[in-house]
């Protein structure tokens, strides 16, 4: 059994309003037992934990300790075979406190997989990374203020400047993920980040995203790469 499952951006959070994850987590357990039997490996390919949306900013150390223990069960079985993570940006202190790596290439049989979250791309990432992280910290506190509506529009303008669309041939994120695998030697590059579940060929290269198992979502990718085999699905 070579089959590969990934899942992102759940964004396990404290729960109350600013948590998006939005899943019970018994029900939830049930999905990685369905995962973990039916994949020798299961990715975690960023934003497994919100660690930006803490109540003092700059405490991401601290708020990761809380998250997890706010769903033990979850982090316990995070942190053993057959799960792989990959820490994106709102559980980049993953990388400082567990070593978490920020990427994952393999290869099965001829085909060559490149994983990284896909933040890297952001231009407030390579900019001025401050600016994202102050961002979703005051998208925090708009949610536990109940203003939602405001916490919307915000971050409508934040997917637009993104520039993600499920069209591939309009998204600029795509030809972004695209680059990387041209420049790692990758036959299939697989990202998170945007929440878009998406498969598209480019050429010789194929796109995968992960979507996203927030906001009471069940997305994942089955990868046979044996088999040729790559499916987004949403349901499980
Ligand atoms: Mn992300």
């Amino acid at each position: 059994m070579s089959a590969i499952a990934v899942i992102s951006d759940l964004h396990l959070g404290r729960r109350g309003p600013a948590d998006s994850f939005r899943h019970d987590d018994a029900d939830f357990l049930r999905f990685l037992d369905f995962l973990e039997g039916n994949f020798a490996s299961v990715v975690l390919l960023g934003d497994v934990w919100e660690t930006l949306r803490c109540r003092r900013p700059r405490a991401q150390a601290a708020e990761l300790g809380v998250v997890r223990s706010v769903h033990p069960e979850i982090a316990a079985r995070f942190r053993q075979p057959p799960y792989h993570y990959i820490h994106g940006n709102h559980d980049l202190v993953s990388a400082v406190v567990d070593r978490a790596p920020d990427y994952w290439a393999t290869t099965v049989g001829k085909t060559h997989l490149y994983f990284t979250h896909g933040h890297a791309y952001d231009w407030h990432w390579q900019r001025a990374r401050w600016l994202g992280e102050l961002g979703s910290w005051a998208g925090g506190w708009l949610l536990r203020m109940r203003m939602r509506a405001v916490f919307k529009t915000f971050d409508k303008i934040d997917n637009r400047v993104r520039g993600a669309r499920s069209e591939p041939e309009r998204c600029a994120f795509q030809r972004w993920a695209v680059g990387v695998a041209r420049s790692r030697e990758a036959d299939v590059i697989v990202t998170g980040h945007t929440h878009i579940g998406v498969r598209a060929e480019h050429g010789d290269k194929l796109f995968l995203n992960s979507g996203s198992c927030s906001q009471g979502e069940f997305q994942y990718l089955a990868l046979e790469p044996s088999q040729g085999t790559f499916a987004l699905h949403t349901t499980w």
